[in-house]
C-alpha cells in the first residue's frame, strides 16, 4: 500500500492526516453531559490536557457551549470568559493543536487572535460574521452537518438519502466558504454523529461514511459516548467505552482522518491495532 503524505498547517504546527490523528475533548461547560463540568477550573483543565497529550492526542477541543440535545444557550461573554483564559493557558505550557469548537464570530476571532490552530464549527459558519471572520485568517475549518437545532433537532429528523443529503449540505457550505475566499483546501467535513438523526439513520452513516470521499476533504469523525453508542447498548455515558472504540474503529475504516473522542489512551491503543493491520490490506 502506498502512503501518501497529507500535511496540513493548523497554525504554527502541522499534522499529517494521512495518518489517522486523535482529538482529545476538553469540555469546559458547566452543563457537559459526560465531565459533569469537573475540569472547569484552568488547573484542572492543564491535568486533563497533560494526560490526553500524554496518551497521544494531537489535538485538542475546547468548547464553551454545550451542544447536546435541549442545552440552554450560552450568552457571548460566558463562553468567552470559559474558553479563552484556558486556550492561553495550555498555549503557554503545551505544543499541540487547540480546536476551538463555537459558532459564534465573536469568539472565532478572539480563539484565534489565543492561537488556536483549528475551528471546529457545529453549525458550519452559518451564524452571522463567521464566514467573514475566517476569510481573515488561514486556519483550518470544521464543518459540521446538523439538522435543525440542537433544542429540537432529536424530535423527528428526516431525509431523502441520509448520505445525499449531508453531501448536498456540504456543497452549499464549501461553496459559500468560496464566495467569500476561504479555500477549499482550508476545510475538514463531518457529518455530524447524533445531530438530528435517528439511530438507524447514525449508523447508516456510519456504514456509508467512505461516501463522503467524493467531496475531497477530510473526514472528521465524533462518536464517543454519544447515544447512538447508549441507546443501542442500553448503556449510560459512564459505560460506553467498548462501544465508542468499536465506533471509532469503523469510521476510521469508512475514512475519517481525525477521531473525536473523551478517552485518548484506549482509543490511540485501538488504533495502533488498526492500523497495523490496515497496514497490510484489509
Ligand atoms: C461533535 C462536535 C460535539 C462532533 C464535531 C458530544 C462539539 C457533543 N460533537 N464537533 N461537538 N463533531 N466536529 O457528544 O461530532 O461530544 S458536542
Amino acid at each position: 500500500m502506498t502512503h501518501t503524505s497529507n500535511f496540513i498547517q493548523f497554525a504554527d504546527k502541522q499534522l499529517d492526516l494521512a495518518d489517522v490523528q486523535v482529538m482529545g475533548i476538553l469540555n469546559v461547560t458547566p452543563d457537559s453531559f459526560s465531565d459533569g463540568g469537573k475540569f472547569s477550573q484552568i488547573d484542572n483543565a492543564l491535568a486533563q490536557v497533560a494526560s490526553m497529550i500524554k496518551d497521544g492526542a494531537t489535538i485538542i477541543d475546547i468548547g464553551g457551549e454545550s451542544t447536546r440535545p435541549g442545552a440552554k444557550d450560552v450568552s457571548l461573554n460566558d463562553e468567552l470568559d470559559r474558553v479563552i483564559p484556558i486556550i492561553e493557558a495550555i498555549k503557554q505550557r503545551f505544543d499541540v493543536v487547540i480546536s476551538l469548537d463555537t459558532s459564534k464570530s465573536e469568539v472565532m476571532g478572539a480563539g484565534i487572535a489565543a492561537g488556536v490552530g483549528l475551528i471546529n464549527d457545529v453549525r458550519a459558519l452559518q451564524n452571522d460574521g463567521c464566514l467573514a471572520e475566517l476569510a481573515n485568517s488561514n486556519l483550518p475549518i470544521c464543518l459540521m452537518h446538523m439538522q435543525g437545532m440542537p433544542r429540537t433537532m432529536q424530535a423527528n429528523p428526516q431525509y431523502k438519502d441520509v448520505i445525499t443529503d449531508i453531501i448536498e449540505f456540504f456543497e452549499q457550505r464549501i461553496s459559500a466558504c468560496e464566495q467569500v475566499g476561504i479555500a477549499k483546501e482550508r476545510l475538514i467535513l463531518d457529518p455530524g454523529y447524533g445531530f438530528g438523526k435517528t439511530l438507524e439513520q447514525n449508523y447508516e452513516l456510519l456504514a456509508r461514511q467512505k461516501e463522503l470521499s467524493v467531496l475531497g476533504l477530510p473526514i472528521l469523525a465524533g462518536i464517543s459516548r454519544k447515544s447512538m453508542i447508549g441507546n443501542l447498548l442500553q448503556r449510560d455515558v459512564s459505560e460506553r467505552l467498548a462501544g465508542s472504540l468499536s465506533a471509532a474503529m469503523l469510521a476510521t475504516i469508512n475514512g475519517a482522518k481525525i477521531i473525536r473522542v473523551h478517552d485518548v489512551k484506549e482509543t490511540v491503543d485501538a488504533l495502533k491495532v488498526l492500523n497495523a493491520t490496515l497496514k497490510h490490506g484489509l
